[in-house]
C-alpha cells in the first residue's frame, strides 16, 4: 500500500507553523530545507553526508536532468532516487525558472516555451505536459507545476499576463498530472503576481481554486529586496489554506528564512549554503565568515564548535588553507558544513515553535548574523 502524501500541523507560533509532511518515502518535518541537487548530485557532497546533516528532502531539476542524461534514460536506469542512492522524498522544479536564466533563444508561447540547450544548441520545447511528463519519469515525490517567473521589475501589465499565463499552465499542469502520476505523488501549484499585493491574492486564489496539495510562492528573491519579499509574503499566505505545505522557492539567507518562517513558509531551498561553500563562505551559529579572510590564516578553534556536523570540527586554519588552495576537500568540507548548518537552523526553528519561542528564536539568529565577519 502507498502512503498517501499528507501534511499535519503539529504547532503554531503567531503565524510560524511546524508540522509533518507524510510521503511514500517518509517524513519531511517543516520548517524544512532541502538542499539543491539539481544534477543528480548535492554539488561537492556525498549522498549520505546530506542525509546525516539532517536533510528529510532534496531538490532534483528538471530542466537539467531532460537535458543531460535525459528523463527517459534515468526513467530507464530505475528512476532518479536509486540513480543518485537517496532514498528519501524528492522535489523536482518544473524548468521554466531555469530556462529563463540558462536557456538561449527562448521563445514563450501559449503552448510552453522553445528554448536551445545550454549544452549543445540543441532545440527544446517544454510544456506543461512535458514538464509533469519528466517529473513523472525522474519519479519525483513533490512535482512543481510548469510557471513563468516573471522578471523583476516588471509593470503590473506585465505582472498580469505573465501571472495569467501561469495559471492557464497550473491548470494543464494538473490535468497531465491527473493522467501520468504515480500513487503517493503529489503536484504543487506555484503563485506568481511580482510585487503586486492584488495580484498574489488573486494568484493564491485561483491555485486554491484548482486545489493542490501544496501551495509555492515563486518569482521572489529576485532583485525586489527583503523588505519587498516580506511585504509579499504577507499579502500571499493570508489566501493559501492552513493545512496544506507552503513552500518559498530559491530562499535563501538564514535571515530570509526565518522571516518567511513567520510568515508561515513551511519549505524552503537554495543553492546559497552549497554554492557559499565551494567559495569559502561558511555559515556557523557565530555568523557567516570567510574563510579566504587572512584572520584565519592560524585560526586552530574549529570553524563551528556549536554544531554537530563533522567538517565543521576542523580548524579554521585548515580549512583556510584549503579554500586558498583551491582544493577540493576545502569545497566539499564548507559544503557539507553549510548543509548542516541549514538543517540545524530548521531544527531549532521547528522545536522554538513547539515551544512558542520562535520569535527569541529568530532574534537571536537575527544578532549573530548582524555581526561582520571581517
Ligand atoms: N518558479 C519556479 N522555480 C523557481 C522560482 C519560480 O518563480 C524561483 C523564484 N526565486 C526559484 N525557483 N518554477
Amino acid at each position: 500500500m502507498t502512503v498517501p502524501f499528507t501534511f499535519a500541523l503539529k504547532a503554531t507560533d503567531g503565524r510560524a507553523r511546524t508540522g509533518v509532511i507524510q510521503t511514500q518515502r517518509g517524513e519531511i518535518r517543516t520548517p524544512a530545507f532541502m538542499p539543491v541537487g539539481t544534477q543528480a548530485t548535492v554539488k561537492a557532497m556525498f549522498i549520505e553526508d546530506v542525509a546525516a546533516a539532517g536533510a528529510d528532502i532534496i531538490l532534483g531539476n528538471t530542466y537539467h536532468l531532460m537535458l543531460r542524461p535525459g528523463a527517459e534514460r534515468i526513467a530507464k536506469l530505475g528512476g532518479l532516487h536509486s540513480f543518485m542512492h537517496w532514498d528519501k522524498p524528492i522535489l523536482t522544479d518544473s524548468g521554466g525558472y531555469q530556462v529563463m536564466s540558462l536557456a538561449k533563444l527562448r521563445k514563450i508561447t501559449e503552448e510552453g516555451v522553445t528554448f536551445n540547450s545550454h549544452l549543445d544548441g540543441a532545440p527544446v520545447f517544454l510544456t506543461p505536459e512535458r514538464a509533469v511528463e519528466v517529473q513523472c519519469l525522474l519519479g519525483a515525490d513533490i512535482q512543481m507545476a510548469l510557471d513563468e517567473c516573471t522578471p523583476f521589475p516588471c509593470s503590473r501589465e506585465e505582472a498580469r499576463v505573465s501571472l495569467d499565463l501561469s495559471m492557464r499552465w497550473a491548470e494543464r499542469s494538473k490535468a497531465a498530472f491527473e493522467t501520468m502520476s504515480a500513487p503517493g505523488q503529489a503536484l504543487f501549484g506555484i503563485v506568481q503576481g511580482s510585487v503586486f499585493p492584488d495580484m498574489r491574492e488573486d494568484s493564491a486564489k485561483t491555485l486554491v481554486g484548482i486545489g493542490f496539495p501544496g501551495y509555492a510562492v515563486g518569482g521572489l528573491a529576485v532583485g525586489e529586496g527583503q523588505e519587498a519579499m516580506f511585504d509579499t509574503l504577507d499579502a500571499t499566505t493570508p489566501y493559501l489554506p492552513e493545512d496544506k505545505p507552503r513552500y518559498l522557492m530559491g530562499v535563501g539567507t538564514p535571515l530570509d528564512i526565518l522571516g518567511a518562517v513567520a510568515r508561515g513558509i513551511d519549505m524552503f531551498d537554495c543553492v546559497m549554503p552549497t554554492r557559499s561553500g565551494r567559495h569559502g563562505q561558511a555559515f556557523t551559529w557565530g555568523g557567516r565568515l570567510n574563510l579566504r579572510n587572512a584572520q584565519y590564516a592560524e585560526d586552530l578553534t574549529p570553524l563551528d564548535a556549536d554544531s554537530a556536523c563533522p567538517a565543521a570540527q576542523y580548524s579554521r586554519a585548515y580549512l583556510h588553507h584549503l579554500v586558498k588552495a583551491g582544493e577540493m576537500l576545502g569545497a566539499m568540507l564548507v559544503s557539507y558544513a553549510n548543509i548542516q548548518f541549514y538543517q540545524e537552523l530548521m531544527a531549532g526553528a521547528r522545536a522554538a515553535i513547539a515551544n512558542g519561542t520562535f520569535a527569541a528564536f529568530a532574534d537571536d539568529i537575527r544578532r549573530r548574523y548582524a555581526r561582520a565577519d571581517g
